[in-house]
């Protein structure tokens, strides 16, 4: 018999990436004036968690070097620290300096898409009393995307968030959420399956991040080459994922995603 999720609400985490070369985004936010802004309008739209990073880990991407990571973003981790109470900030950032300068800033959270492999992240987030997300990618975003083929992918998957996350409670952190990597060294097919698996991973007991937002599955799904008009995509994603019980949502576009969640929502709960 088939038994619907559980209802769901999600959290909105809006992405504001510090970098020139994001495959969406890259260069709108590269001044910290204009990141900044960009954040306080993401939370104006409903943005309960802002996530700041200065690296692209899009298929391909080289790895920025690490004075210039923290150069990008530690600035806006403070501004917006000072601007905005009461939001959840994170940095998303594979570095444990990185985390460790943004946590001082005033971070809350590392977002982290290696799940806390660097030396020393797990330990410096635990240090600061901070959370951490962990997701799951295969190798490096550099080489990602040459083997994407699973024998178990839910299985894989699964076991390697629950590896990581005992990782990260024994290196003495409370507060993790687990995020499949939609899009790290997975095959197109695989994005809508780890979508349909998320109550397989909230039941390792810890909350879902999904973050679907304009990838190319959305463009291989909707025939949309161009990353930035992947908004309508997008929201069908945020709604599947939703509906699966994901408790936050990495999106670009955050007004979108929460007027199509308000509605969803009124709809199938009441
Ligand atoms: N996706 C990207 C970056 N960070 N973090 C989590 N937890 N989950 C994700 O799915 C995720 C992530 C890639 O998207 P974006 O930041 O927009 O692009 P780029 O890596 O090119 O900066």
């Amino acid at each position: 018999m088939f038994t619907p999720p559980p209802p769901a609400r999600p959290v909105c985490m809006g992405v504001i990436n510090v970098t020139p070369d994001s495959f969406s985004d890259g260069g709108a936010h590269l001044a910290p004036a204009d990141a900044i802004a960009r954040a306080e309008q993401l939370v104006a739209e409903g943005a309960r968690w802002i996530d700041v990073g200065g690296e692209s880990t899009r298929p391909g991407a080289a790895p920025v070097d690490e004075a210039e990571e923290l150069r990008r973003v530690v600035p806006v981790i403070a501004a917006l620290r000072a601007r905005l109470p009461g939001v959840r900030l994170s940095v998303d950032t594979r570095r444990t300096e990185v985390a460790r300068a943004a946590l001082a800033a005033g971070a809350d959270v590392v977002n982290d898409v290696s799940a806390g492999r660097a030396p020393g992240m797990l330990a410096c987030v635990a240090a600061a009393g901070a959370g951490v997300v962990l997701m799951h990618m295969r190798g490096e975003p550099g080489t990602m995307q040459r083997d994407t083929a699973y024998a178990d992918l839910v299985g894989e998957v699964t076991e390697h968030l629950a590896e990581r996350a005992r990782a990260a409670t024994a290196a003495g952190i409370r507060t993790i959420w687990l995020d499949p990597g939609l899009g790290f060294g997975k095959a197109p097919v695989d994005n809508p399956s780890l979508i349909r698996a998320i109550p397989v991973i909230r039941a390792l007991g810890w909350p879902v991040v999904i973050g679907a937002s304009r990838k190319r599955f959305i463009g291989e799904l909707t025939g949309e080459a161009d990353p930035a008009r992947r908004v309508f995509g997008s929201v069908g994603a945020a709604l599947a994922a939703a509906s699966w019980g994901a408790d936050v949502l990495r999106v670009h576009d955050v007004a979108a995603t929460i007027a199509a969640l308000q509605v969803f929502q009124a709809c199938r709960d009441g």
